[in-house]
C-alpha cells in the first residue's frame, strides 16, 4: 500500500472512531432491549452466585482480574507480573523470587492473553496461563488458590505476544516473539535487520502437575509473530501463528510493514517437532533463563536457572513449518470448534480469510507451493482457502465461536462485532461496541465445545460512557446476550487495566475445588510457628528474626525490645486461624515495604530495617473482628552500638 493510501485509511478510521464517539452514547444506552429486560438478564440477586467466572487480562497493569458473569461484579485482582502492595506480592520474602528474571528483579509487565488449561479441548479449570509481553515470560495461576504459582522466562524472545495459547490437552502452551532480534542476542547494526534478525517460537511443555519447561524453540524468519491458536480435533498436533512485517522492515512499520498484500500464518506441526527432538535433529543454544516456582508446602518461591534450549531450524526439519498466505497483516488467528477452519483476521481489511485444514493437508501432500521463504514452503493461497467472510466491517482483530456454529469477530476501526456463519461465511448480525473493541470473548469460545450464551466485548476507548475521571477513563467491557438471533447489549462495566483477551468457564467447574484455608499441620514454611508458646526472637549478628503469630485479636508477642538501629529485622508471621476467610494483616510504621496479608494457616515474612531509635507500633490492617482496632504491638528500637537485652512478651506486666 502506498504511503498516501495508508494515510487515507488512517484518516478514514479516525473519522469512524470519532463518529462512534459522538453519536454512540445515545444509541448505546437505548438498545433493542428495554433497560428493564437487560437488567433482569444480568441481575444476580444478593447472596446468589454468578453463572460464569470470567478472567480478564490487565494489559499494562500486569495482573489478571476475576469477574462474575453475567453480573460484571469484580471478585479479585490476582497479582501476576506486577508487584501488588495489597497482597504483598513481590514485597514479602516469600514471593520476591517470583519476579526474578535473567535481568534481575522486574516489578512490572504487560499481560495480554489469559488461557485456561484444557482437557480434550475443553477448559478444565485447573490452571490459567498468561503472557508477559515486555520481558518475555509465561505465568501459571492455580485455580484452587487463585495464586500465581509459576513464572517461566522465555530466552531469545522479545515481546512475548503470541502467547500462551494451549494445545487441546495442555501438552504445551506456545509463545511466539513479536519483535525479531539477533538470535542469540549480539551487538549488530539495526540496518542489518532484513535477513539476519530472527523470530523465535517457543513450545513450553506442561507436566501433569502443571510444571512448565521449555521443550523446544523454532528459529523463524525475522517477521513479527502476532497471535496464535492451536489446532483441535482434526487439526490437533498443529499450532498456527500469525505474522506481519514479512517485509522485514526495521523502521516506520506503520507504513513499511503494510506494503505486502499478504503476510503469513505459520502452521507448525508440533507432533513432528517432537520427532525431530527425539532424533536429536536440533541445535543446543546457550540461552540463560529463569524459572520461579511457588511451593505450597513451604509457602516459599524459589528460582532455578537454566543455560540452554533446544532450537529447531525449519530448513533442517522438512515438514515442520508451512506458510499460509493471508491478506492484510493478520492479527488474530482463531480455530473453529471442529478444528477444520483457521480464521485469519487481516487487520487492514474488511474481509476475513478462512483456511481449511483439510485443504492445507492436501496442498502439502501435492506440494502445491507458490514460493519458499528461508527454507519454509509457502502454500498456494487458493489451495488452502475455505472461504471469505465479506463483512464490510473494518479492521478485524479477533474471532470467537459459540455452540451453534456461529462466529463473532471484533472490528476495531468500525467499532463493532459481526456475527457470521461458519461454513457458509454469511454475515448474520452486527452490533456497535463502545468504543474500539480489541478482543472479544465467548465462554469456551476458543475451545472444542463453547458454552455460548454471552459474548464480552473488550473495548479500548471509553470516552463518554462513564462519569469522567480526569484525562483517562478506564477501559470497558460490554456484555452481550447471544442466545437469540440478534446480539443484545445487556451490561457495560469498567475493567482493571486494559483487558486484551479473556476467558470464562462455568462457575461450578472451579468453585467446588476452591481452597478455603491452609491447614496448619501442612505448613512446612521454614520459619512457621505452630503456637503462641513457640514464638520467639532470635539475633544472629545484625539479623534479627521475630517469630509472631496472629489470632483474633492479638499478636504474640506484642511487646518486643532489644532491636537496634541498623538491624535487619525479619518478621515471620504465622496466622493461626483455621477459619475460612479470616486473614490478618501486618504493617510496621516506616517500613519501606508493603503490608503483609496472611491467609489462615499461612506464614509470611516482612523485612524491616529500623532507621531511628524510638518505639515503633505495628498493627493488623485487615478488619478481622470487633477488636481489630486493638490488634497492635510495639517494638522498642535502641541506638546502634548499644547492647539491649532481647525481650518479648504478650499479656504480661513487669
Ligand atoms: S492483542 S486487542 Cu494482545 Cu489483539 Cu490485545
Ligand atoms: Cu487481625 Cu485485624
Amino acid at each position: 500500500m502506498s504511503l498516501k493510501r495508508f494515510r487515507n485509511l488512517i484518516v478514514f478510521s479516525l473519522a469512524l472512531v470519532l463518529m462512534a464517539s459522538c453519536g454512540g452514547n445515545q444509541n448505546g444506552s437505548k438498545g433493542p432491549l428495554g433497560a428493564g429486560d437487560a437488567a433482569q438478564k444480568v441481575y444476580v440477586a444478593p447472596g446468589e452466585y454468578d453463572e460464569f467466572y470470567a478472567f480478564l487480562s490487565g494489559g499494562f497493569s500486569g495482573q489478571l482480574s476475576v469477574y462474575g458473569l453475567p453480573s460484571g461484579r469484580l471478585f479479585k485482582v490476582i497479582p501476576v507480573f506486577s508487584v501488588d502492595a495489597e497482597k504483598a506480592w513481590g514485597f514479602n520474602e516469600e514471593t520476591k523470587p517470583m519476579l526474578e528474571t535473567s535481568y534481575g528483579f522486574v516489578p512490572w509487565d504487560d499481560s495480554h492473553h489469559p488461557e485456561l488449561s484444557q482437557t480434550n479441548g475443553i477448559p478444565d479449570g485447573r490452571w490459567i496461563f498468561i503472557n508477559a509481553n515486555n520481558t518475555p515470560r509465561i505465568a501459571r495461576i492455580d485455580l484452587t488458590t487463585f495464586e500465581t504459582v509459576e513464572i517461566i522466562e522465555l530466552p531469545n524472545s522479545a515481546g512475548n505476544h503470541s502467547s500462551p495459547f494451549t494445545t487441546e490437552n495442555t501438552d504445551y502452551v506456545v509463545a511466539g516473539t513479536r519483535f525479531s532480534v539477533p538470535v542469540p542476542q549480539k551487538d549488530m547494526a539495526i540496518s542489518e535487520y532484513a535477513g539476519n534478525y530472527k523470530g523465535i517460537l517457543s513450545f513450553v511443555e506442561i507436566a501433569d502437575d502443571g510444571r512448565m519447561d521449555i521443550a523446544f524453540q523454532i528459529l523463524m524468519p525475522g517477521y513479527n509473530y502476532d497471535l496464535a491458536h492451536s489446532g483441535k480435533g482434526v487439526s490437533d498436533g498443529w499450532t498456527f501463528f500469525t505474522s506481519y512485517n514479512t517485509e522485514e522492515s526495521n523502521t516506520l512499520l506503520e507504513v513499511e510493514a503494510s506494503k505486502h498484500d499478504k503476510d503469513f500464518i505459520a502452521a507448525v506441526n508440533w507432533k513432528l517437532a517432537e520427532q525431530f527432538i527425539a532424533e536429536g535433529n536440533y541445535e543446543e543454544m546457550n540461552s540463560p533463563y529463569l524459572r520461579n516456582f511457588y511451593d505450597e508446602g513451604t509457602q516459599m518461591a524459589s528460582t532455578e536457572k537454566f543455560e540452554k534450549v533446544k532450537v529447531l531450524k525449519p530448513e533442517d526439519c522438512p515438514g515442520l513449518v508451512y506458510f499460509l498466505p493471508t491478506p492484510k497483516s493478520p492479527h488474530g488467528v482463531d480455530v473453529d470448534p471442529t478444528g477444520e477452519y483457521i480464521v485469519g483476521n487481516g487487520k487492514l481489511s474488511a474481509e476475513l480469510t478462512v483456511h481449511s485444514f483439510t485443504k492445507m493437508k492436501a496442498a502439502i501432500e501435492n506440494e502445491d507451493f507458490d514460493d519458499e521463504k528461508y527454507g519454509i514452503p509457502v502454500l498456494n493461497f487458493d489451495a488452502t482457502l475455505a472461504g471469505v467472510v465479506k463483512s464490510t466491517g473494518l479492521g478485524p482483530l479477533h474471532t470467537e465461536f459459540d455452540d451453534k456454529g456461529n462466529a463473532y469477530t471484533s472490528f476495531f476501526i468500525s467499532s463493532e462485532v459481526i456475527k457470521w456463519k461458519v461454513g457458509t461465511w454469511e454475515v448474520l448480525d452486527r452490533v456497535p461496541s463502545y468504543y474500539s473493541i480489541g478482543h472479544l470473548m465467548v465462554p469456551g469460545g476458543d475451545s472444542k465445545s463453547p458454552w455460548g450464551k454471552y459474548m464480552l466485548a473488550l473495548n479500548k476507548i471509553t470516552k463518554d460512557r462513564y462519569l469522567p475521571t480526569g484525562p483517562e477513563v478506564n477501559q470497558s467491557a460490554q456484555l452481550f446476550d447471544i442466545s437469540g438471533d440478534k446480539m443484545q447489549l445487556i451490561l457495560d462495566f469498567p475493567t482493571v487495566g486494559e483487558p486484551h483477551y479473556a476467558q470464562a468457564i462455568p462457575a461450578d467447574i472451579i468453585m467446588n475445588n476452591s481452597k478455603q484455608l491452609y491447614k496448619l499441620e501442612e505448613n512446612h514454611h521454614p520459619h512457621a510457628v505452630m503456637s503462641e508458646e513457640d514464638t520467639k526472637v532470635i539475633r544472629e549478628g545484625n539479623v534479627v528474626r521475630i517469630y509472631l503469630t496472629t489470632i483474633r485479636s492479638h499478636f504474640a508477642p506484642d511487646n518486643i525490645e532489644g532491636i537496634k538501629v541498623g538491624d535487619e529485622v525479619y518478621f515471620h508471621v504465622t496466622n493461626l486461624e483455621q477459619d475460612y476467610d479470616v486473614p490478618h494483616g501486618f504493617a510496621v510504621m516506616g517500613a519501606r515495604n508493603s503490608e503483609l496479608l496472611i491467609m489462615p494457616g499461612q506464614t509470611e515474612t516482612l523485612l524491616w530495617k529500623p532507621q531511628y531509635e524510638g518505639v515503633i507500633p505495628f498493627y493488623c490492617t485487615d478488619f478481622c473482628s470487633a477488636l481489630h482496632q486493638e490488634m497492635q504491638g510495639y517494638i522498642r528500637v535502641s541506638p546502634k552500638g548499644s547492647s539491649p537485652e532481647l525481650k518479648w512478651s504478650v499479656g504480661t506486666y513487669e
